[in-house]
């Protein structure tokens, strides 16, 4: 659980930078899981002659930087979550046993109940981040799940469903987040209010909006997280360095409230009320998004957000 001391930075400050919260094992087992995903994908890839076939000497990020410099689309088959429109029966996501484990890791969770109290549903609002250096990635690619993120609140990119609900966002560091590599950055203090945003290339606070006190990035090493208040104002730096850095984003709301995403599926993480409730088997979760796939790739689009491009925030 998180100390006094810190749950009342937090309620100053909006967020919370800690180190360790996730054991050596969890990594290596979320990378282990992401090593055979990736050797999967690369041969898929290779079969259909996008690719040269992978050589043994070939590592998790020299396949992955030769996806990026082809050109293709290599993310959404490694995101924990479906893509924000054209979803259909064969869109790709990877819902797999260690990125549960990680979601539901007791230390995430213990953080979130400091927070938010005992009764925790998984969010469905998350993604990973596997972020090329940039002068890699192609022209034209605008995603903040592979460029830089624009400045925002994450009650910014919920439907106005989730406007009340109270929730929590836990960026967990893969491998070290640094400065060079395009870590996070804030403007600290707590909010209460909601930014006017506008999706230019990616729902972003418009400028005029933006908070004038000083950005404060957030290095923080690889098993490390950022925690913060879903009205923080926050954005990424440019990968400038020749690495990849890579995160998840994972968020928690208090059980019956809104998850501002309500057609992706959400679960009970935690309940002292009603242990029982809590889902401990992963293949459940992935059933759940298959299902959630099926139904939307026969739906009528849904937005993900509230901010058009040509609303009365662009001006
Ligand atoms: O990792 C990033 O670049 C952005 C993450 C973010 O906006 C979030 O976790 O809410
Ligand atoms: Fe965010």
């Amino acid at each position: 659980m998180l100390t006094d001391a810190q749950i009342a930075q937090f309620h100053r400050d909006g967020y919370l930078v800690l180190e360790d919260v996730i054991d050596a094992k969890t990594l290596d087992a979320v990378k282990a899981e992401y090593e055979a995903l990736i050797d999967r994908l690369y041969d898929e890839w290779a079969a259909d002659g996008q690719l040269a076939p992978a050589t043994p000497d070939m590592g998790f990020f020299d396949k992955l930087d030769a996806a990026v410099k082809a050109g293709f689309e290599w993310y959404q088959p490694l995101d924990i979550s479906l893509s924000h429109s054209g979803i259909a029966d064969d869109t790709p996501m990877h819902i797999g046993p260690a990125v549960f484990d990680m979601a539901t890791h007791t230390n995430l969770l213990d953080i979130a109940e400091s927070l938010l109290g005992p009764e925790l549903t998984s969010n469905p609002i998350q993604h990973v981040r596997i972020k090329p250096p940039e002068a890699e990635v192609a022209t034209g690619e605008r995603r903040a799940h592979i460029i830089a993120t624009d400045w925002h609140q994450d009650k910014g990119v919920t439907l106005p469903s989730a406007d009340d609900t109270q929730m929590v966002t836990i960026w967990l560091a893969i491998t070290d987040a640094t400065v060079e590599n395009g870590c996070l950055q804030v403007k600290p203090g707590l909010r209460d209010d909601m930014l006017p945003h506008c999706t230019r290339n990616q729902p972003g606070i418009t400028e005029t909006y933006l908070p004038k006190e000083h950005a404060v990035p957030t290095p923080v090493k690889a098993g490390g997280a950022v925690i913060f208040h879903p009205l923080t104002p926050h954005a990424s730096l440019s990968n400038v360095s020749g690495g990849y850095r890579w995160s998840f984003d994972l968020r928690y709301n208090v059980t019956g409230q809104s998850t501002g995403r309500d057609q992706f599926p959400s679960f009970v993480a935690r309940s002292r009320a009603r242990p029982e409730a809590e889902l401990r088997d992963w293949r459940v979760w992935k059933q759940m998004w298959d299902d959630a796939r099926h139904t939307l790739a026969r739906s009528a689009h849904i937005p993900q957000h509230r901010w058009p491009s040509d609303g009365p925030n662009c001006a």
